[in-house]
């Protein structure tokens, strides 16, 4: 066999399928995993797939090496070797074997979810060893990643030319034509790990507000499950229509042998591997207020604590219940109208946050192409994200995605709607963190004067932290002698 048009080391389900898509649009594969019995049963089983999986001829394109020295001698030059390990220390691991091995130029391509800070962290290490690195999220899980993953690199740019065509030929396609690749270069160092991190705590935001639309309709309305799925459904063929709200109005269609519906089976606590947590804890180093992100994960905790809720359940109790007397179909628009707005305000602050951490490390992205390269093979793909690159589009350097002039007035149109709901809620006692999270951030960015004028005071008196006043130049700082000045008590 001639040399290899690329290497890939992790033979777990990721790596397996990504090797599968790349040898299935005519790349030649060498592939290498630390435990070899791995790498024999996945070649040797290659024959035994359907066709649908494994392409007529790809098969003779992957061959599997049992050492890495083998492995990296099987790659054409510049080599391009791709790590599809556990994310952490494995991956310095996987680095630290190469090293030695590789050549002046060769490319070593990090594709697991790695936190940015390792990757900033090896894309100086790698530069200091004469080597070029990219760091790339790869979303979309398994199905994914053998038909089409969103793929988010950054790193090196002299090494983009190098992996752009692989790259951009296995990656989901949108467009009229589906030729649009969801796969551009992002950034320096970390950059595209960091904007895969921002795409799972936007999934999370996403996932937690149809939640509440659900619970909503479901507490207030008492719709039923066949009743959801047509809401849903009829969502999905307008301004929400994406893969999230897809899935859901099928979860909604799924029944039991006794013609129950599952959904009601399943225990109401959610798990989470922490990627929403990651972009949430990064939001406050920076001083930025990605609240949205930040409730949903904490959704999911009090979600997780059932124990302690079902006994609160007994104890703490609400007002007298009040029933929903309104329009129906109007409050039905309504919850429409309210999850839309919502996840506008979630992509607003996720964008706010990309800015924010670009200023931080030096790197120049690109908002529009962002949005683009999360249009296909990822979870939160959606219509939605087409009109978010069409705001960069017309404005490159847009602050906020709420004063591009569409989105702004469709959160005028759905305010009346947006909030109704929340009231309505509210009023029956339905906890809705993330629809209220995102009106609160939207009431409080439109506000010229908040009431940290008096925090400011709060803070001089305690603490002599000083502040500065309206009616002089900002900068200059004053302190006052608060215990001196204030009405002495009698
Ligand atoms: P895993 O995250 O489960 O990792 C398993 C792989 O890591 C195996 O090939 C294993 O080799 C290898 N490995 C480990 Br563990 N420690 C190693 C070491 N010290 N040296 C060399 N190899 C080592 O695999 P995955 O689920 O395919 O995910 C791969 C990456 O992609 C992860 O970073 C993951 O977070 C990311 N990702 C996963 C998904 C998904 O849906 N699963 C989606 C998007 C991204 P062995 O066979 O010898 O144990």
């Amino acid at each position: 066999m001639s040399k290899h048009d690329i290497g890939l080391i992790g033979l777990a389900v990721m790596g397996q399928n990504l090797v599968l898509n790349m040898a299935n649009h005519g790349f030649s594969v060498g592939v290498y995993n630390r435990t070899t019995a791995t790498t024999d049963e996945f070649v040797g089983g290659l024959k035994n797939e359907p066709a649908d999986k494994v392409y007529p001829g790809a098969a003779e394109r992957i061959a599997g090496y049992h050492t890495p020295e083998e492995f990296v001698a099987s790659l054409k030059s510049p080599r391009r070797v791709m790590i599809m390990v556990k994310a952490g220390a494995p991956v310095d691991a996987v680095i630290q074997q190469l090293k030695p091995l590789l050549a002046p130029g060769d490319i070593i391509i990090d594709g697991g979810n790695s936190d940015f800070r390792d990757t900033n962290r090896r894309h100086e290490e790698i530069k200091a060893a004469n080597l070029r690195f990219i760091g790339t999220g790869v979303s979309g899980g398994e199905e994914g990643a053998l038909k089409g993953p969103s793929i988010m690199p950054g790193g090196h740019h002299e090494a983009w030319p190098f992996v752009k065509d692989v790259f951009q030929t296995i990656s989901a396609k949108v467009g009229p034509n589906n030729d649009i690749p969801c796969c551009d270069w992002v950034g320096d160092a970390g950059a595209g790990h960091y904007v895969k991190m921002i795409h799972n705590g936007i999934e999370y935001g996403d996932m937690q507000l149809i939640c509440e639309a659900y619970f909503i309709l479901k507490n207030v309305l008492g719709l039923t499950n066949d009743e959801l799925y047509e809401v849903f459904k009829e969502w999905n063929e307008g301004e929400l229509e994406s893969y999230l709200i897809e899935i859901t109005r099928d979860i909604f269609s799924v029944k039991e042998p006794d013609g129950s519906h599952l959904v009601d089976k399943i225990l109401d606590t959610a798990q989470q591997k922490g990627t929403g947590k990651w972009m949430s804890q990064h939001a406050l180093d920076l001083g930025v207020p990605t609240t949205l992100i930040t409730e949903a994960v904490y959704a999911r905790c009090l979600s997780a604590q059932k124990d302690g809720r079902v006994r609160a359940s007994g104890l703490l109790k609400g007002i007298a219940e009040t029933k929903f007397t309104g329009d129906k179909k109007q409050f039905i628009e309504d919850v429409r109208q309210a999850l839309y707005a919502s996840k506008l305000c979630s992509y607003a602050q996720g964008y706010v946050q990309l800015d924010a951490a670009a200023k931080e490390f030096g790197w120049n992205l690109n908002n529009g192409n962002i949005a683009l390269l999360w249009r296909g093979g990822c979870i939160i793909r959606s219509r939605f994200l087409g009109d978010i690159k069409s705001a960069f589009d017309k404005n490159p350097t847009l602050e906020n995605l709420l004063l591009d002039d569409f989105f702004r007035s469709a959160v005028e149109k759905a305010q009346p709607s947006w909030r109704r709901v929340i009231a309505t809620s509210v009023q029956m006692g339905l906890p809705i963190p993330v629809f209220s999270a995102a009106l609160s951030y939207f009431d409080g960015y439109r506000q010229a004067r908040l009431p940290a004028n008096l925090l400011q005071a709060q803070r001089d008196y305690f603490g002599a932290h000083t502040y500065e006043r309206t009616d002089q130049p900002r900068g200059k700082m004053f302190h006052t002698d608060w215990i001196r000045e204030r009405k002495q008590p009698s």
